[in-house]
């Protein structure tokens, strides 16, 4: 029968899938609660369609479901990435630089710009390019991808316009974590992955711990409804 402990670990399964976030504009290839934590968010394959973004300055959207997340942005260059190392290097072996700033954002919608033809990769109009957002809401990294290409001069749609820019403002007055964001918005030649881990590791660890506390009790209030229920 039900046991506490029996409840607890049936909290646990449900509360590792609630939360997470979403990429909403440009569009992502897809999202799937379960599989966030896998390269492109278990999405590997490139979308059918690639979608125009401006090559100069454009806007980023996500849907943030923690309180507190550090998130960066990453690139690849190539046509049909298959994994993290093809949005380390060009195909010439040029590392490519980060694509935002490693930063924090509270939770519900945000936004940031980046500019991707200011690289220094070599990307012009028609430039094919994957973007992977990557998320660190404190129950670990967590990805997003979406497939580009650059137009010159393109308009995004109105309302897709970034002015209150996440990625500028810090939300954390942690000296930390302003200089983690200092060295991660310079053109870092490490992997994108590893710099940003490291930087959540170090200034989000009491936020964290506080979300798993507070994703608990969700997960033992569903659990209580669910045996309400049976
Ligand atoms: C690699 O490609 C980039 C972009 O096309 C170019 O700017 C750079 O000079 C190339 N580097 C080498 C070593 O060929
Ligand atoms: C950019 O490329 C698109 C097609 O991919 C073309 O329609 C447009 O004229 C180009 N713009 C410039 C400024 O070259
Ligand atoms: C902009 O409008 C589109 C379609 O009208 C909608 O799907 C999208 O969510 C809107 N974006 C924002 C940031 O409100
Ligand atoms: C990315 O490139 C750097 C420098 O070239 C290398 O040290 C690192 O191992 C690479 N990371 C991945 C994930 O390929
Ligand atoms: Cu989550």
């Amino acid at each position: 029968m039900l046991t506490l402990k029996s409840i607890l670990a049936f909290s646990f399964v449900t509360s590792s899938a609630l939360a997470h976030f979403t990429l909403d504009y440009p569009t992502s290839r897809g999202f799937d609660d379960d599989n966030e934590p896998q390269y492109c968010g278990g999405f590997p394959n490139v979308a059918s369609t690639r979608q125009p973004f401006p090559l100069g300055q454009g806007p980023i959207h996500i849907d943030s479901h923690h309180n507190l997340a550090t998130v960066v942005a990453f690139i690849s260059t190539s046509s049909n990435p298959t994994s993290f190392d093809d949005f380390n290097t060009t195909s010439n072996g040029t590392s490519i630089p980060l694509a935002s700033s490693i930063f924090q954002v509270k939770e519900g919608d945000s936004c940031f710009n980046v500019n991707l033809g200011n690289l220094g990769v070599g990307l012009i109009n028609g430039s094919q390019v994957t973007l992977q957002v990557q998320y660190d809401g404190g129950d670990g990294n967590l990805y997003q991808c979406t497939d580009l290409i650059l137009i010159e001069g393109y308009s995004v749609p109105s309302n897709e316009t970034c002015t209150n820019d996440a990625s500028l403002s810090s939300t954390t007055s942690s000296s930390i974590s302003g200089a983690s964001s200092t060295t991660a918005s310079s053109t870092s030649t490490s992997s994108p992955s590893a710099s940003a881990s490291s930087s959540s590791g170090s200034t989000s660890g009491s936020m964290a711990r506080r979300e798993v506390v507070g994703m608990g009790l969700i997960g033992v209030l569903s659990g209580i409804t669910g045996m309400v229920l049976l």
